[in-house]
C-alpha cells in the first residue's frame, strides 16, 4: 500500500491537556507516529513524503479567520503577561453569547471547542504538514492508486470549519474529501475512531455529495458529548446523508461488526466513487481513553470488510493512544486490507 508520512509532526508536542479541571499529560504524543511508522516499515509498504498542496484545499474547508488564528495564536499568546507555553481556552462562547472578540484570550475561547487542543509553537506547521499528508495520499488516488494510507499527526476529525478541539486543528479527512470531489462527485466517509467525528459531521452535514457514517462510543457519557447521536441524520440538501451508530460502553468485536454491516450497507446504497476512512485505533480493548473492547484481530476483519467494497480508498489516521499496541493494530488493519 502507498503510505504518506513526514517528520514535521514533531514540532507539535504540547505537554498537557486540561481534563476535568486538571492538567494531565497529553495522550496525543509524537511516539504514536513512530509506532505507526514501524508497522508501515515491517509491512514493506511504499513510503513517500508529502507534497505541499498550498492553502487552497484547506481554505475550501476552513474559515479564513480560524486559519489566521491558528497561524498566529501562539505568538500572540506569548505577548500576554506571564504566558504559558501552550494556548488554552479560558472563557468560551455558548448558547447565550456568540460574539467574536479581537484579543487573543477571547479568540482562544472562540476558536477552541475544548480544553484538549492546546496550541504549541509548532502546531500550525505540523497541522499543515498533516493536511498535506492526507492531500498527497488523496492525489495518489487521483493518479490511479487504488488505496493509500495517510499517517496523519495531529489527527483531524474533531476539527470543525472554525474550531479546534479533541487533539485536532485541521480536518485532514474533510480536506482530502473535498480535494477528491474534483474526480468523484459522490464520496463516503466511514469513521471508526472510538470518538464521534463531530467536526467531519458538521462540515458535511448539509451536503448530499459526501455521506458521513460514524461508529463510536455512545456520546451520552463520552467525548465529544454534544454530537454523535443516532437522530443526527443530516439537514437541508444533506438530509439522510449522515448516519451515526453509537455503541454502548464496553461493546466488543461482535457488536462493532454488526454496526459495521449497517454502515457498509448505507455506503453501498450511496454509490460513492471513492471511500475515505477515519482510522482510529482508540476503540482497542486496552486504549487508555477508549470505551470499547475491539481486539487486534478485529481491526483486520474490519479492514477485510471495508476493502470488499472494492472502492478506491483513502485511509486517514485519527486517534489511538495505547502506544505499545499501535504497531500491531495498524499491521492487522493493513494486512486485512490487502487480503
Ligand atoms: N481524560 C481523537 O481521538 N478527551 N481525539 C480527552 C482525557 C478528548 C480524542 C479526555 C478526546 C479526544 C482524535
Ligand atoms: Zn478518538
Amino acid at each position: 500500500m502507498l503510505v504518506v508520512q513526514s517528520d514535521a509532526h514533531r514540532s507539535h508536542q504540547p505537554r498537557e491537556i486540561i481534563s476535568r479541571g486538571q492538567a494531565i499529560p497529553h495522550w496525543e504524543v509524537a511516539s504514536r507516529a513512530d509506532a505507526l511508522l514501524s508497522a508501515v516499515k515491517t509491512g514493506g509498504h511504499d513510503l513517500r513524503p508529502p507534497v505541499a498542496h498550498g492553502l487552497g484545499p484547506i481554505e475550501a474547508i476552513h474559515d479564513t479567520g480560524y486559519l489566521e488564528f491558528l497561524k498566529t495564536a501562539w505568538s500572540r499568546w506569548q505577548e500576554l503577561p506571564d504566558p504559558t507555553p501552550y494556548v488554552h481556552p479560558y472563557a468560551q462562547p455558548n448558547r447565550r453569547m456568540t460574539g467574536l472578540p479581537t484579543g487573543i484570550q477571547g479568540q482562544a475561547g472562540y476558536y477552541m471547542a475544548t480544553n484538549s487542543a492546546p496550541i504549541a509553537e509548532g502546531t500550525w506547521i505540523a497541522s499543515l504538514a498533516s493536511a498535506d499528508i492526507a492531500l498527497t495520499a488523496a492525489s495518489a488516488l487521483l493518479s490511479g492508486e487504488t488505496a493509500a494510507y495517510a499517517l496523519c499527526r495531529p489527527p483531524g476529525h474533531h476539527a470543525f470549519s472554525d474550531l479546534a478541539g479533541g487533539f485536532c486543528y485541521l480536518n485532514n479527512i474533510a480536506i482530502a474529501a473535498s480535494h477528491l470531489t474534483q474526480r468523484w462527485p459522490q464520496l463516503a466517509i466511514l469513521d471508526i475512531d472510538v470518538h464521534h467525528g463531530n467536526g467531519t459531521q458538521s462540515i458535511f452535514y448539509e451536503r448530499n455529495d459526501v455521506l458521513f457514517v460514524s461508529l463510536h462510543g455512545d456520546p451520552s457519557d463520552y467525548f465529544p458529548f454534544f454530537a454523535g447521536y443516532a437522530d443526527e441524520t443530516g439537514s437541508g440538501l444533506g438530509a439522510n446523508k449522515n448516519l451515526n451508530l453509537p455503541l454502548p460502553k464496553g461493546a466488543g468485536d461482535a457488536e462493532f461488526l454488526v454496526a459495521l454491516e449497517v454502515a457498509l450497507k448505507k455506503i453501498r446504497d450511496h454509490k460513492p466513487g471513492a471511500l475515505l476512512v477515519s482510522l482510529g485505533f482508540d476503540g482497542f480493548e486496552k486504549d487508555p481513553i477508549g470505551c470499547l473492547k475491539i481486539t487486534n484481530a478485529c481491526f483486520g476483519e474490519i479492514a477485510r470488510r471495508v476493502s470488499a467494497l472494492e472502492l478506491p480508498t483513502l485511509l486517514v489516521q485519527e486517534g489511538g493512544y495505547d502506544v505499545p499496541s499501535l504497531e500491531s493494530n495498524l499491521s492487522s488493519f493493513l494486512d486485512g486490507f490487502n487480503n
